[in-house]
Parts: structure tokens; sequence; C-alpha cells
């Protein structure tokens, strides 16, 4: 039985937070019931768990984001969504809030400040930072929410963004529903702490522990928590005892669970004890009960009508092409004046991303060592000096929260840059980029404007894990931007596209370009289309399609052999990368070979290959020919790495295609 203590809430308060409790219960009862009639597909039940979703709800302002689970149908409903949107939602109808895209519970809307979640759980906890941190610099006083489970804490997630928190003193109240059970595997295969509350001693962080199924509790603990929070900002670790009462999903069952504890719990039951509290207490009458049972039964059943007679969503494929990227504003920006000065590649990243800084004050750089230091290459010298420490952070080391606030910072209004010290690390970011960044414009609607610096490349001996060529990853991931600029006016004029463009860009900088290679570039700000390739030397024989490195590589050897009449293709843009321009001048030479850094199978090599082949085979004298790296990682050893690298190997390759 659970113990209430009314806490000050008026009688009003203590009603409405009755009806507020009762109301996911019931559409959860009606949702089993259709479940079983095979009218809807899955469930994952939050019932027994009602009190903590519903206390966070109802204690924190509307205007403040809330970041819910797959247990949390409570937020939803205390944000007042109606219901027929919740349900279309579920179903896959139009009227959700991802044109049928995505199901349940994954769903962000801007309009009621909930940020739904992804599957892969904490991966929610980062970009509650991000949004946190869009609230600390705009000095509003908001505080976030964002729940997890206790399995969901295992993940590496929830490490990184609970510390970034902690040193950036975010004001997040980080909601741990612990109900001891991630699927069917019970806390103490899951961690070996007693209690999630020992866990804030090391983060440096407050943890308060509460009984998650007592509403008075939830309500007023979230409440005075985010009071605090918005008066002195830092984030709070929330313990919320509870237990999940049905399966993971419904399907699962719960034979795995021992009876007693079902029936221990069950005699918590948050609706049941806080209805029988206020009946004891003449706070609320049976009559009153029922009728607000009977007005959220027919709220219920009206909104089902709504979305069971509701279409399916029209099949059209443009529409689902085009809704992968949020459409540009505007287009290319020329610079103003003909004034140029000589800047290396490097130089010119640096003074794209400054003059962006200057001319969008909600854009923030987050890297590691990027402040003071300038970053490990320096592309951010001097930019603490100039924009300050908020918008240019040092981060811990976590690429995954890092990313993950890019994209709350996103959501909240902001645009970030995020630099991998080295490309090879955005392994660690990889799922933020792949399942975030990438999949949630087409989802609901939400763009990531986030920028993530890739310093690149081998030929610079510095072994397998600093020299990496991996952009092909990202070319194969819908939702994204790859550009990788040759020369600083294009490294400029990319980057400041980039920054401009709201969608999320993968900006790959080759290290050893940085200092190897400068050029008259206009002082003046600029963009340049993100897609479009540059023919940089014309002939008639041989199209080269190349960028990065291989640019220079190719340079290297049309120098060497005059007599070779070539079109040399810089695509600058891999995704999406300019299939006209290759097509033209394949169509023109008939012998076309592709070269890159990166290794040979899987590269993007291959798809350019495959796309001219369909698209210019008559055209064609010869198969198109890829020349790339070995297929092994990369070696340290120069001869070693020299060997790896096509370079030496070009001059063959091309032999052979002129000579076919
Ligand atoms: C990265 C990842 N691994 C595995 C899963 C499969 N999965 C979904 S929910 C879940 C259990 C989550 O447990 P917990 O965080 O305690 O939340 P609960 O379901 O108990 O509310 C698992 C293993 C997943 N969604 N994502």
């Amino acid at each position: 039985m659970i113990q209430y203590e009314q806490k000050g809430l008026s009688k009003d308060e203590l009603i409405n937070l009755y009806k507020e409790l009762l109301t996911p219960r019931l559409i959860e009862e009606k949702m089993l019931v259709l479940l079983r009639q095979g009218r809807i597909a899955k469930w994952f039940s939050g019932i027994g768990q009602e009190a903590i979703a519903v206390g966070c709800g109802m204690a924190l302002n509307p205007d403040e984001y809330i970041l819910p689970m797959h247990r949390n149908l409570g937020v939803f409903t205390t944000r007042k969504i109606p219901m027929h949107r919740l349900f279309s939602q579920f179903q896959g109808k139009p009227g959700g809030f991802t044109k049928g895209r995505d199901r349940s519970f994954h769903f962000g809307t801007q309009e009621y400040k909930i940020i739904g979640m992804i599957s892969h759980l904490g991966p929610q906890l980062g970009v509650a930072d991000g949004i946190a941190l869009g609230n600390l610099l705009k000095k509003n006083n908001q505080v976030t929410a964002v729940f997890s489970g206790d399995g969901g804490t295992s993940e590496g997630d929830f490490h990184e963004a609970l510390n970034v928190a902690a040193v950036w003193d975010l004001p997040v109240i980080f909601i741990i529903e612990n109900n001891g059970y991630g699927l069917s595997t019970p806390s103490n295969e899951q961690f070996r702490m007693k209690q999630f509350i020992d866990k804030g001693i090391g983060y440096g962080m407050d943890a308060v522990q509460i009984d998650g199924n007592n509403i008075l509790e939830t309500y007023t603990s979230i409440k005075s928590i985010a009071e605090s929070l918005r008066e002195n900002p830092r984030p709070v670790l929330l313990e919320c005892l509870t237990f999940r009462m049905r399966g993971h999903e419904e399907a699962s069952g719960t034979k795995y669970v021992p009876p007693n504890l079902l029936e221990e719990w069950g005699k918590k039951d948050p609706v049941v004890n806080f209805e029988s509290y206020l009946l004891k207490n003449n706070i609320i009458k049976q009559d009153l009960i029922d009728s607000f049972r009977a007005d959220i039964k027919s709220q219920i059943e009206r909104g089902l009508e709504v979305t069971f007679a509701e279409e399916n969503p029209k099949v059209n494929t443009q529409v689902e092409i085009g809704d992968m990227y949020r459409p540009l504003e505007k287009k290319e920006v020329l610079p103003v004046s003909d004034k140029k000065s000589d800047k290396r590649y490097l130089d010119a990243i640096s003074d794209g991303m400054r003059l962006s800084m200057q001319k969008y004050p909600n854009l923030v750089i987050m890297g590691q060592d990027v402040a003071e230091y300038g970053g490990v290459f320096k592309a951010t010298q001097g930019f603490v000096e100039e924009f300050g420490k908020e918008r240019v952070r040092n981060t811990p080391l976590c690429e995954s929260a890092i990313v993950g606030t890019g994209f709350g910072l996103s959501i909240n209004g902001y645009k970030a840059i995020v630099e991998m010290q080295f490309a090879d690390f955005v392994t660690c970011g990889f799922n933020q980029i792949i399942n975030n960044l990438a999949k949630s414009h087409y989802r609901w609607g939400q763009n990531a404007d986030v920028v993530v610096r890739m310093p690149t490349g081998a030929a610079v001996g510095a072994g397998p894990f600093h020299s990496q060529s991996n952009e092909a990853w990202f070319t194969h991931t819908p939702g994204l931007k790859v550009v990788y600029p040759a020369f600083p006016t294009d490294a400029k004029g990319l980057m400041i596209a980039a920054i401009e463009d709201p969608n999320p860009v993968m900006f790959f900088e080759h290290k050893a370009l940085y200092r190897s290679v400068s050029e008259p570039v206009p002082d003046d700000y600029y963009s340049l289309p993100i897609g479009k390739a540059k023919l940089i030397r014309e002939g008639k024989d041989i199209t080269i399609i190349t960028y990065g490195l291989g640019v220079h590589w190719a340079l290297e050897f049309l120098d060497a052999n005059k007599n070779i009449s070539a079109d040399l293709l810089d695509l600058r843009s891999l995704l999406p990368w300019d299939q006209e321009a290759a097509e033209a001048s394949a169509k023109k030479t008939g012998k076309v070979i592709i070269l890159h850094e990166d290794t040979l199978t899987g590269g993007i090599g291959g798809e350019i290959a495959a796309h001219i082949n369909e698209a210019c085979f008559e055209y064609l004298d010869a198969p198109v020919m890829r020349c790339a790296s070995l297929d092994t990682p990369v070696p340290m050893n120069a001869e070693l790495e020299w060997n790896f690298l096509p370079k030496n190997r070009f001059t063959d390759t091309m032999q052979r295609l002129l000579s076919y």
C-alpha cells in the first residue's frame, strides 16, 4: 500500500492529478482489448508505471521539452495531444506524426515539446543535453526532462550524457524508471550497484530516489527539482522505483518474472492506490470517478473512430524521397568583392567557420580540445577569444553524446559544428549520426542542423586508427550529405554551405592537404553548391573521376603525362554526387576511371561505376575501372602505406584503360 502525503496540494489539484493518471491507464486497457481483437499489432505497456510519466508531464511547464521512452504514454496524454492523433500515430495513419513512417512512440513534436525516442534507447540522453544547452545559452530558465529505463543505463550513452551534463551544468532531469527488468533480463544481470542514486556521486551530480508509483511523490519531487534547476542550472538524477507489470511487449509475456514480485507490486498499483486514498479522505466521490471514466472512455472511442476511418498514407515515391531533406532556404552566396588572399586548405576551412560564427550567433562549435588549444589541427585557433567559451566548447571525450548534443541544439533552434578529432573516432558517435541526425527529418520532420567535421585520410604515416577513409559509411546512409573538398577555395565555400544547410553534413577534410595546398581564396563570405562536381581539366580520351587527395594524385599524373588528354572531374560532394557531370564526361570520352583513397570493396567508386554503366553503356568503349586502396586496414610504415594507397597503381590502371 502506498502512503500519500498531500504536500500542500489543493483538492482540485489532487483530483486533476487523478484524472491525468487515469487517462493513460484507460487508453492502455483499450489497447489491450484491441490487441486481442487483432486490430492493433504491438503494444508496449506502461501499466503500473504511469505515475512517473504523468508526474513529469504535470510538473514541467508546457514549453519545456520532455524526452520520453516507450512506457511513457502519460507524457503524451498530459501534454494534451488529441487522442486521434496518438492513435493514428500508433496505426501508421497520416493523422499521426510521422506520415506512417515510424511506429508507436517513435516520434517527436515541436508543437507539444516532446522529443520521442529512437529504438536504441540511450541516444535520447545526449539529445536532452543539447536541448538543455540551448536553454542555458538562451538563458530562458527552462529545464529538460529525459527518461531512461534501468536497462538503457547500461549503454555508453548514459554515461556520456550524464557526464557532459555534469561538466556543463546542464539543467536536465535524468529520470530513471527502475522497473526491475530490461526485456527478460533482471536487474542483477544488468548492473551490480544497489541503486541508481549511488551513481550520482560518480558524476558529481545530485541524485534523488523516490517511489515511482506514488503520483504525489513523482509530481512534487519533479516540480521542486525543476524549480531548483531553473534557478540554479545543473543536472539531477532522479531514480523512480517501480515495476514492469506486463511483458516487455504484449507478445513476450512475463513467464520469467517470479509471481510473488508481480503480486507484491500489484498491491502498489499507482491508480488503484491513489483512487482509494482520494475516496477514503473524501477528496473525491465515486460518481465523479465514474464520470471521469465515462468521459475518458468516450474520448478514446471517438479518437479510435477517427483513426480507424482514416485512409492509409497515399504512396508517393516523390514525397518519400523529397522528405529526406529540409529544403534549403537560400541558394549560393557570392563573395561581395574580388578580394582574395593566399590561404592554405586549413586556413580556408577555419575562415569559413569563423565567418559563419560571425554571421550566425546561434552557431556552436563543439569538440575535443577545440577551445583554447584551437583543436589538434588548429582549425579553431583564436575562436575562443573571438566568440567565447559558450559557443566554442571543449567537450569531454564522448563522441556519441556530443553528436546527440548537436542534434538537441538543432531541435532547440541552434546550429552546431561537431569536430571529430580524427575521422576514425566517428565510430564512437556512429549511432547518433546514422539513426538520429540522418533519419529525423524523414521520420518526423525535424531537421538536424549539424556539421560533423572529419579530418580524414592517410599518407601521413599515422597507422590504422588515424588514417581511415570512411566516407562510404556515410554515403550509404540516406538523409546525410557528404562533402569532400580538395582545394582551399572549395573547402571554404563548401564549409559555409554545410553550415547554412539545415541538414546534417559530414564534412571530410584531408589531413595531408591541410598545410600542403594553398591558393588565392576570396576573403568574403561565399558558399558553393553541395552536390556539384568541378571539371578541373578538360580532355577527350578518358575521364578521371576522383575527390580529396585523389584529385592531387591525378593532377600529378596528368602533369607528368602531358600526352594524355583527360577530363578530370573533382566530385567535391559524395552525397549527393554529381551524376550529371559524370555522365556528360563519360559520354564524351567513352572511358572512365574512378580513383579513390578509400578501400576498393564497397567504396563509392563501385556506386559511380554502376551508375555510369547503367546510364552511359552505349557510349562506353571500355569497362568503367576503379583504382582504390587495398582492402586492408591502413598500415603505418611509409612503404607499406604507399603500397596500400592507390597512387602507385594509378599509372598502370590508366594504361590498361587507355589501351583497351
Ligand atoms: C541498442 C539496443 N539494444 C537492444 C535493444 C532491444 N531492447 C529494446 S527495449 C530493451 C529493454 C530495455 O530495458 P529498460 O531500459 O529497462 O526499459 P524497460 O523496457 O524496462 O522500460 C531492449 C533490450 C534496443 N532497442 N536497443
